[in-house]
């Protein structure tokens, strides 16, 4: 009886570990990367992605491109998301589609983790280098230390040609020029075979004996030391010492042949630069927002002034990458994601130049299916809902202003 108890066991344990490993290899095609389950709040009161440019639709393997644009570190930041003191720049795409061959921010190289301020504009560009073929979604994204990756606007980008001829050829400090894409490959799959060859002749060693019922018996009758024979000992210390020994050996060979190394370079650049944003002339104040859910629209009042020297109109409004825009004042000429771009998605009660000096109160409404394709309309859901956002105001010559705006959202069910 025990015996049977003991195969199923035995079984059981083997099965698991297939499984396991089975569950390591399984890696099925994704075709989103989950940035509409992110929280409406965190898309809409973190980092306002906008002037965002994808330089090309179409790559071919080896090809670069580069994603460009500016981000505002929105001032009112949830008091539940750290602020990205310690963030890093970085592009949101499923697995090394492409490899970033550099990122500035404000004209510098960041290649470490930067510190940001609050209610500062900066002005970016990452430079990728197309890997595998096949359509991505090619994200802006700024990951922050206790806030997580902060996922901005995406754009399908296609990759064409064949991941084989991929390289990514660099130059060491001792002049010594080399493919990082297959540079001593062939080492790391010895390693790993070994390592894993070593563990499953481990494994057999002790699979072999009666497991975990038997064992189970003899601890509780009290003879827990006859488990473990000399020949057991003698055999695991043959373990610890080789493999102690290969660590030596190899570490020592390893060393004579790479006599220069430089650990990998960590830590944080202070000081970015930051766009100098004129002060806005236009003030604005939203005196109620609601989201009708039926209607799929966002209704604000607001009262706008006007204490500049020109007329003004409003063009646009940016949350969480969605742009709901007034095809009469202002248009997208940079190709923007369709999902994202609500042409026609901003009516404003009276959108006539409003005149320096002049105040106005108007009601503006913000529909599009993005609200729900985008599921910012679970923002009504949160124990805080409130929303933020850009606008931006043209005047005759088109000199653009933005202001942002933060205020609570009520919703409306019917
Ligand atoms: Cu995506």
């Amino acid at each position: 009886m025990n015996i049977l108890k003991d195969k199923v066991a035995k079984l059981s344990f083997v099965a698991l570990l297939i499984t396991m490993t089975a569950a390591m290899l399984y890696t099925p095609t994704a075709s989103a990367h989950g940035e509409k389950s992110q929280a409406a709040f965190m898309r809409m009161r973190t980092i306002h992605w906008f002037d965002l440019n994808w330089s090309k639709e179409e790559v071919a393997v080896n090809d670069t491109m580069t994603i460009s644009g500016k981000f505002f570190v929105f001032s009112g930041w949830p008091e539940t998301v750290d602020k990205p003191e310690i963030s890093f720049l970085n592009i949101g795409i499923p697995g090394p589609v492409f490899i970033r061959a550099g990122s500035w921010i404000g004209g510098q190289l960041v290649p470490r983790s930067v510190s940001l301020e609050l209610g500062e504009t900066y002005e970016f560009k990452v430079l990728l280098k197309a890997r595998r073929p096949g359509d991505w979604h090619v994200h802006t994204m700024l990951n922050v230390k206790g806030g997580g990756p902060i996922i901005g606007p995406g754009k399908w980008v296609t990759v064409t040609g064949s991941m084989s001829s991929f390289v990514n050829p660099i130059t060491t400090l001792t002049g010594e020029t080399l493919d990082l894409e297959t540079y001593n490959l062939s080492n790391t799959y010895f390693w790993h075979a070994f390592w894993y060859a070593l563990g499953l002749l481990w494994m057999a060693y002790w699979i072999r004996k009666p497991l975990f019922v038997p064992r189970s018996i003899a601890v509780e009758a009290g003879k827990a030391d006859s488990l473990i024979t000399g020949t057991d000992r003698k055999v695991a210390m043959g373990f610890a010492a080789g493999t102690i020994a290969i660590i030596a050996i190899s570490m020592a060979n390893t060393n004579e042949k790479y006599p220069i190394t430089t650990p990998l370079q960590a830590g944080l650049l202070r000081g970015i630069k930051s766009i100098e944003m004129p002060a806005p002339t236009v003030a604005v104040k939203i005196e109620d927002a609601t989201y009708r859910v039926p209607g799929r629209a966002m209704q604000m009042t607001m009262t706008i002034t006007n204490n500049g020297d020109s007329s003004v109109r409003l063009g646009e409004f940016n949350t969480a990458g969605v742009r709901f825009m007034d095809s009469a004042v202002a248009q997208d000429e940079t190709n923007y994601p369709d999902d994202l771009l609500a042409e026609e998605g901003l009516t404003v009660s009276d959108n006539s130049p409003i005149a320096p000096g002049q105040s106005r109160t108007v009601q503006v409404t913000a529909s599009d299916a993005a609200w729900e394709v985008y599921r910012l309309a679970d923002l009504i859901y949160d124990p805080d809902s409130r929303f933020a956002g850009l606008l931006f105001f043209f005047d005759a010559a088109g000199n653009r202003q933005m202001v942002t705006i933060d205020a609570p959202l009520i919703p409306t069910f019917i």
